[in-house]
């Protein structure tokens, strides 16, 4: 099995509760997929065989984890952003049929070929600023077929990239067009015949549900979660996006992996996310792209401990996002994130959030060689630039993204 050792790194290891877990003149030995040791240089270890690298005292993270994204899809929204700058709100543009709506049309006539060609240049912008795992859900099929159709897309492209994709099904996103007046309906068919064939199919990993004015109610988004869980898979949801219905609540109560979003969360539930142990998803995209003013409680958070990760939740509507460095930024300057708090949220907590932090998601023993170089040699480096991109090389469980990359 190959090894790589990893010399004269400054080396975030985010694997303690705060901070980087930084170490200046660090070594990190890579045997197989894992990480083997991580330590000081003066007691590296001196394997016979191993490719050495020299990071000139540049920076190591784990590779980066972008755990809430809905990247595949058809058409775009772009003529609902110019709507939106003349003044028409998210919500008044999804009641008038646009929205996620207008979406699932493009997605039902788009072929799974033209998906996949089209996700292509949004996860290459990914990848590109080292996203080592992605979540991806579904929610723009809203039927069995084309639910299934994106799943698909999504195992291709893990294929592709060799890339670690969790997949989540989000069947109920939104009501399709042909249930308009029967929601109830539709959250049957979602737990009678949709998710029981896409888990038939091995295209789920998780089942995510919004819970929204514009989408279900916590009625309804609990029946999805309880058939979720009947059939042994983990849950999350979207909640307080938009508006309080205590979606947040239920789904922690429910032992979600996350809750997601969270700008009108109630500080008093915040207590209940910290028992239950879910991480809050902070989506800083959605925030600015809507122009949204409510912040979510980030100090009531903080007090009592819930995790907190980022993602892009890159979508063509509320978050035409492709970047996570500047989700970062976001979360610092919007959200007054520390950097520290930042890097965190797209690595150790990220990884909470997919129910994958025995694996991934710090630099430790054991853990997945998933690992970035970058090029700095400070990590708040990497939320208080935007438009650069350091990243200089990626390891994607112990083999190179790029063939004879770093240097
Ligand atoms: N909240 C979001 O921000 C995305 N989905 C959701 O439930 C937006 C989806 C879209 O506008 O297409
Ligand atoms: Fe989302």
């Amino acid at each position: 099995m190959s090894q790589t050792l990893f010399i004269n790194a400054t080396l975030a290891s985010m694997q303690d509760e705060s901070g980087y877990g930084l170490r200046q003149q660090a070594a990190l030995l890579v045997d197989g997929d894992k990480i083997a040791w991580v330590g000081n240089m003066a007691e590296r270890p001196t394997p016979d065989a191993a490719a050495v690298i020299d990071c000139r005292q540049r920076l190591l993270t784990p590779g980066l984890i972008d755990c809430h994204t809905h990247l595949v899809y058809g058409g775009d929204r772009a003529d609902e952003f110019e709507l939106r700058l003349e003044g028409a709100s998210y919500a008044e543009i999804a009641a008038s049929g646009g929205g996620i709506v207008s979406t699932v049309n493009a997605t039902r006539a788009a072929s799974e070929e033209l998906l996949f060609t089209e996700a292509l240049p949004r996860i290459r912008a990914l990848l590109a600023e080292g996203v080592t795992t992605l979540e991806i859900k579904s929610g723009y099929g809203l039927d069995s077929d084309n639910e299934i159709k994106m799943l698909r897309v999504a195992a291709r492209l893990a294929n592709e990239f060799k890339l670690r994709v969790q997949k989540t099904f989000l069947g109920a996103h939104a009501l399709p067009p042909e249930y308009q007046g029967r929601a109830d309906d539709y959250i049957t068919l979602v737990c009678e015949e949709m998710l029981p064939r896409a888990q038939r199919e091995g295209l789920v990993d998780a089942v995510d549900v919004f819970i929204e004015s514009i989408a279900f109610d916590l009625a309804q988004g609990e029946r999805v979660l309880a058939c979720a869980q009947a059939m042994g898979l983990p849950v999350k949801a979207h909640v307080e996006q938009l508006s309080d219905l205590g979606g947040a609540a239920m789904a922690a109560g429910r032992g979600a992996l996350s809750v997601d979003h969270l700008e009108y969360l109630n500080a008093a539930d915040v207590g209940k996310l910290a028992a239950s142990g879910a991480v809050a998803v902070l989506l800083p995209g959605a925030y600015y792209v809507l122009r949204e003013t409510q912040l979510p409680p980030i100090a009531a958070l903080r007090e009592q401990r819930v995790p907190i990760a980022l993602a892009t939740d890159a979508n063509p509507g509320s978050s035409p996002v492709h970047s996570l460095l500047l989700i970062m930024n976001m979360a610092c300057t919007l959200f007054r994130l520390t950097p520290a708090e930042a890097l965190r949220g797209v690595t150790l907590n990220a990884a909470r959030a997919l129910g994958l932090d025995n694996d991934i998601g710090s630099l430790e023993t054991g853990k997945q060689a998933d690992i970035v170089l970058w090029d700095v040699t400070r990590p708040s480096m990497l939320s208080y630039r935007l438009g650069v991109n350091p990243c200089a090389a990626v390891m994607q469980g112990g083999q190179w993204r790029h063939p004879g990359a770093p240097l």
